[in-house]
């Protein structure tokens, strides 16, 4: 039997942590959102300081690792879907412009939220997907498919799939993977970033929570044409929490994720640590070759 593929982590972790000097990221930075544009790394995290709510931040990097912030963040709360915060946002590029689907938090409940970008800095809202109902972990492919856009999303305990044509109206509902009791992911499953495409399906990494409490990461390999056509699913979880900043913390015993990275040879992704830090691990294509041929 083959060994299961498992993430390394980068040994500089932590590579992003609060900053006593803003208010606004005094406490956690972490579940970030992480994007390459004109060789440049830009990770937009999401950032809780004295007031407890949550805002986005933008950090860039010139190797992935290092990264330098901007003072300010580039989304905070401003409509009555986000009184509480806008959280977990993942970044997709797709015809030539950047989506940001995030969680926008409120009296109201969860909503996904919609916004654009042509540079990664500037924010316009689009507004809110699916309106009524309390959703989150949604995440847009980077390319359509047969004409129309797709984004995972999340109707508890299950990770879903829907269709659009303008982004804002979604149909064609369906369940991709499901927990599986008794194991790592036995409560809830929610996708990480966006899928990553590869000439065998659809690579995604995405997270599972058990009755432990504790968040691990898994992989799965999807259909290209059809993403609710599971082809393969690790078994064993990718990463679990093993290092103190992931076992300690906001939220003890998480790793989650909200996007990565593809580097010639590497997957990179980018992870929350015990929703407090942010730090980054990897897995060679050599190795996830085995996993994506079967
Ligand atoms: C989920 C989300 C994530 C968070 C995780 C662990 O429901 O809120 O933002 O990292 O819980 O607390």
């Amino acid at each position: 039997m083959t060994q299961p593929i498992k993430l390394t982590r980068y040994p500089g972790n932590p590579i992003l942590v609060p900053s006593p000097h803003s208010p606004w990221e005094t406490d956690n930075v972490f579940n970030a959102a992480v994007v390459e544009r004109d060789g440049l790394v830009y990770m937009l995290y999401r950032a809780q300081g004295l007031d407890r709510i949550s805002r986005i931040g933008c950090a860039i990097s010139t190797d992935g690792y290092r990264f330098n912030r901007l003072s300010q963040p580039v989304l905070e709360p401003a409509t009555e879907f986000e009184l509480y915060g806008v959280e977990d946002p993942r970044v997709t590029f797709l015809d030539g412009i950047y989506y940001m689907l995030y969680t926008a938090y409120s009296p109201h409940g969860v909503r996904i939220a919609l916004a654009r970008s042509t540079n990664l800095i500037a924010w316009e809202r689009m507004g809110i997907v699916l309106p009524d109902e309390d959703n989150k972990d949604a995440a847009l492919f980077p390319r359509k498919i047969g004409g129309r856009y797709v984004m995972f999303h999340r109707r508890p305990p299950d990770i879903w799939i829907a269709y659009s044509d303008d982004l804002l109206h979604w149909t064609d509902h369906q369940v991709v993977m499901s927990p599986r009791p008794g194991t790592w992911e036995s409560v809830r499953i929610g996708a990480g970033g966006p899928p990553f495409y590869t000439d065998h399906g659809w690579l995604v990494f995405y997270h599972g929570y058990n009755e432990q409490r504790v968040y691990c990461l898994g992989l799965a390999l999807l259909d290209l044409e059809n993403p609710a056509r599971v082809i393969r699913r690790q078994d064993a979880p990718i990463l679990c929490p093993d290092a103190p900043w992931e076992y300690w913390g906001d939220v003890p015993n998480v790793v989650f994720t909200c996007g990565g990275i593809e580097t010639a040879d590497e997957y990179r992704i980018y992870y929350g640590g015990g929703d407090h830090v942010m730090a980054v691990a990897s897995v060679s294509k050599q190795e996830v070759l085995s996993f994506l041929q079967g």
